[in-house]
């Protein structure tokens, strides 16, 4: 199959190839020899992620490379950020011999359509980061690798509630925003955990206000805090968390648009990759912490589980989650190079 100067056939069916094969290297999955055909002796898996550009999918993906070049596997990465995108990605990685994926879908509720796709093309599936959700509503009992979102969550409340008494700001001055996705369990489940943590800080529930976001990147947060910002013009001094550094980013990049700056803003996120560039500023931003998770885990276990199902016939464990670690620019090097998340040259 080729992508590079393809044909209008290609642009619908399979634009989602080319976002990850791209153009440089031929249209072949990293590491297969030229001419390797489907079915061939070598083991082929995708790994398919809901929104390609966020940097979190992008280390899960380097990661998963890093367990197919250590057990001699090849990884098809492709972003699939639709329905639509993903069922054709399923029958085009059973076309070219993969013989399972690890996905995170971009809609849970897809999880049905997924399963029967696969099944119909005898792939295996694992899911990461969000779970998927059958037609009764109840997860579905596919393998699944998360993080522990409700912890995490509540170590962002803690965060966030300890910065507020450390900085004793006063009360009648000060308001959390929470950034909330709740469609998604995952993220419900991070920001219910959120405001539980900072309900036990002691801070007031009363003074815990939520804004949901349409979409899960920083344009979805930005716009979120707006309305929130303008429903409150009298918070002088806001706490900020949300599903993840996007969601907090967003939100402080929209505070910081109507003049709060580090003094006033203390945002917490959960992630660690996106919001590098905070930490790598010469003047700290309202971007105090996040809790840093691991893409490591996620993208190099889903794929070595995955693969050791395809040839050994082990079943990977049916729930897996992950646990964060709380960062912020003073420790980050040091927490991230522990957790096996930076190279000898520092960087991600
Ligand atoms: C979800 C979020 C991602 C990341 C992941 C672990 O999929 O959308 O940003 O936090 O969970």
């Amino acid at each position: 199959m080729r992508v590079c100067g393809g044909s209008l056939w290609i642009a619908a069916a399979l634009v989602l190839v080319s976002t990850v094969w791209g153009c440089g290297d031929g249209g072949q999955p990293n590491s297969s020899a030229a001419g390797d055909v489907p079915g061939g002796d070598r083991i082929r898996i995708g790994f398919l992620v809901k929104q390609p550009e966020e940097p979190w999918f992008q280390q899960e993906w380097k990661f998963a490379e890093k367990a197919g070049a250590k057990y001699g596997f090849d990884v098809i990465k492709i972003g699939a950020t639709d329905g639509e995108k993903v069922l054709s990605a399923i029958d085009n990685l059973a076309a070219q011999g993969a013989q399972g994926f690890v996905i995170c879908t971009p809609d849970v509720r897809l999880g049905p359509a997924i399963m029967a796709k696969a099944n119909a093309n005898q792939l295996k599936v694992f899911t990461v980061d969000d779970q998927f959700v059958g037609s009764d509503g109840a997860f579905m009992n596919v393998p699944y690798m998360g993080i522990s979102a409700r912890d995490i969550g509540e170590s962002v409340g803690h965060t966030l509630g300890a910065e507020f008494k450390r900085r004793g700001w006063p009360i009648e001055e000060t308001a959390a925003a929470g950034i909330t996705f709740d469609e998604l369990n995952t993220a419900r489940d991070r920001t219910e955990g959120a405001i539980a943590g900072l309900i036990a800080e002691g801070f007031p529930a009363d003074r815990i206000y939520t804004a949901p976001q349409r979409t899960t990147d920083t344009e979805g947060s930005f716009n979120a805090a707006g309305t929130l910002l303008t429903q409150h013009p009298e918070i002088k001094r806001w706490l900020v968390f949300g599903m993840n550094d996007e969601g907090v980013m967003g939100a402080v990049r929209a505070m910081e648009g109507r003049g709060f700056n580090t003094d006033t803003v203390v945002g917490v996120g959960i992630g660690g990759s996106t919001c590098l560039v905070e930490f790598e500023k010469a003047t700290p931003s309202g971007f105090y912490a996040t809790c840093l998770i691991s893409p490591l885990r996620h993208g190099y276990e889903t794929a070595e589980l995955l693969y050791k199902w395809i040839k050994d016939g082990t079943v990977p464990p049916k729930d897996t989650r992950t646990k964060g670690f709380i960062i912020t620019r003073e420790n980050y090097k040091q927490v991230m190079t522990e957790q096996g998340l930076l190279d000898e040259s520092g960087t991600l």
